[in-house]
């Protein structure tokens, strides 16, 4: 019935439910909530983890006692309800010392310091058991041409990784990186935009096997791409680490919506990748309840992202259960493209002669691919009709 258990995996961020409403033409429209209590209700609704930035639990400069102080209560919520916290993140964007970004800040100084509070937080997330330690940039860009040098930020930027990824292994921690794309906002432009730019950068690092990725629905299709094609790629290079779930409406600004509003028939192939494609993490929600919103529809909202994943998830099965569309997907040849296309041990001069003497580019060319009767049952499927 759509009810989420500990066993759905859905975790949120502090920052989602927390989201006073600030936005840039206007002020908090909601209190304050407290860590603790956001544990707690998280955890009602079904939840099985939250996750944080260092200073959405305690202030940005907290002295060790202030850690302590502000810490204490929410690991207090953790053990009383179970809730766990697979993944933590750093905060480089919101102290105006991060202006012009953290690892990749024209300041040397500021740089250090960024390196030296993600250490701080990275001892945090092992302590508190996460597994995953996601790095968005989002101030690592420019909003004009000669301001940024990109090779030397890149050069930057994979120092910081280099230099945190021999922490963890000196440290023996059991903690991997996930870099989260996003093509633009706060930055006009931001480095590392899209799953594909990430996804090359890696393979520039010293540690790349402890660096993935934390792909966001929202993110990728601000850029105009299709985020479950995204992932799809992501798992193929065994990268996809993480995941940011929530909706957007194309190209526009950061949305956040619940996960399922937004571009509906993307969030069914999304779930349908995720289901099917061999993720094996949590389900991750980072959305914004809009600003209409009082408390009621903060929680309202959040229950949605995971009824409506539930309900997307049965939806995905269905599909593939189908006997129509498993004669569809026969028609549409999905079996034949899982086939290698050279044969075992077959030479590329055997191929060219088995092509030359028996394909007829004539008679292929007249077939249709039978696609759109696939899709017309995949969005019958969705528009529960069938
Ligand atoms: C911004 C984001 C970020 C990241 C977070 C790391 C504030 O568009 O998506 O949320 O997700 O910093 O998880
Ligand atoms: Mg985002
Ligand atoms: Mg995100
Ligand atoms: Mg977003």
């Amino acid at each position: 019935d759509f009810t989420p258990t500990r066993d759905d995996h859905f975790s949120f961020g502090l920052w989602t439910v927390g989201w006073q409403g600030v936005d840039v033409f206007g002020g908090a429209v909601r209190p304050p909530l407290d860590p603790a209590e956001a544990v707690h209700r998280l955890s009602d609704l079904g939840a099985w983890g939250i996750t944080f930035h260092d200073d959405d639990v305690m202030p940005f400069g907290a002295s060790t006692q202030e850690r302590l102080d502000h810490l204490t209560p929410f690991r207090k919520a953790l053990a009383d309800t179970g809730l766990t916290v697979p993944m933590v993140t750093t905060n480089l964007f919101s102290h105006p010392v991060f202006r012009d970004g953290g690892f990749t800040n024209n300041d040397r100084d500021v740089r250090r310091f960024a390196i030296s509070k993600v250490a701080d937080n990275i001892d945090l997330a092992v302590e508190l058991g996460a597994r995953t330690f996601v790095a968005w940039g989002g101030r690592e860009g420019a909003e004009s041409g000669a301001a940024k040098d990109v090779r030397a930020a890149l050069d930057r930027y994979k120092e910081a990784f280099d230099i945190l990824g021999d922490y963890v292994l000196a440290q023996g921690y059991d903690l991997q990186f996930a870099l989260e794309p996003k093509p633009n906002e706060p930055r006009g432009d931001i480095l590392l935009p899209t799953i594909g730019h990430a996804l090359a950068f890696i393979n520039e690092l010293e540690h790349p096997e402890l660096v993935g990725l934390n792909p966001e629905v929202g993110h990728e299709e601000m850029a105009g791409l299709n985020y479950a094609h995204g992932i799809a790629q992501a798992l193929w290079h065994g990268k996809l680490f993480h995941l940011d779930l929530n909706g957007q409406h194309g190209p526009r600004f950061d949305q956040d919506l619940r996960f399922g509003a937004g571009n509906a028939r993307g969030a069914f192939w999304t779930v349908d990748v995720v289901e099917h494609g061999g993720y094996h993490g949590p389900r991750h929600f980072d959305f914004k309840p809009p600003r209409t919103e009082d408390m009621d529809g903060v929680w309202a909202s959040a229950a949605g992202c995971m009824r409506n994943y539930l309900i997307l998830k049965e939806k995905s099965r269905a599909f593939r259960a189908d006997p129509e569309v498993q004669a569809a997907l026969a028609a549409a040849r999905l079996d034949q493209l899982a086939t290698p296309t050279v044969g075992a041990g077959e030479s590329l001069a055997e191929l060219r002669a088995d092509t030359s003497e028996s394909f007829d580019p004539e008679q292929a060319a007249a077939r249709g691919m039978a696609f759109e009767h696939l899709d017309q049952l995949a969005l019958e499927h969705l528009y529960g009709v069938r």
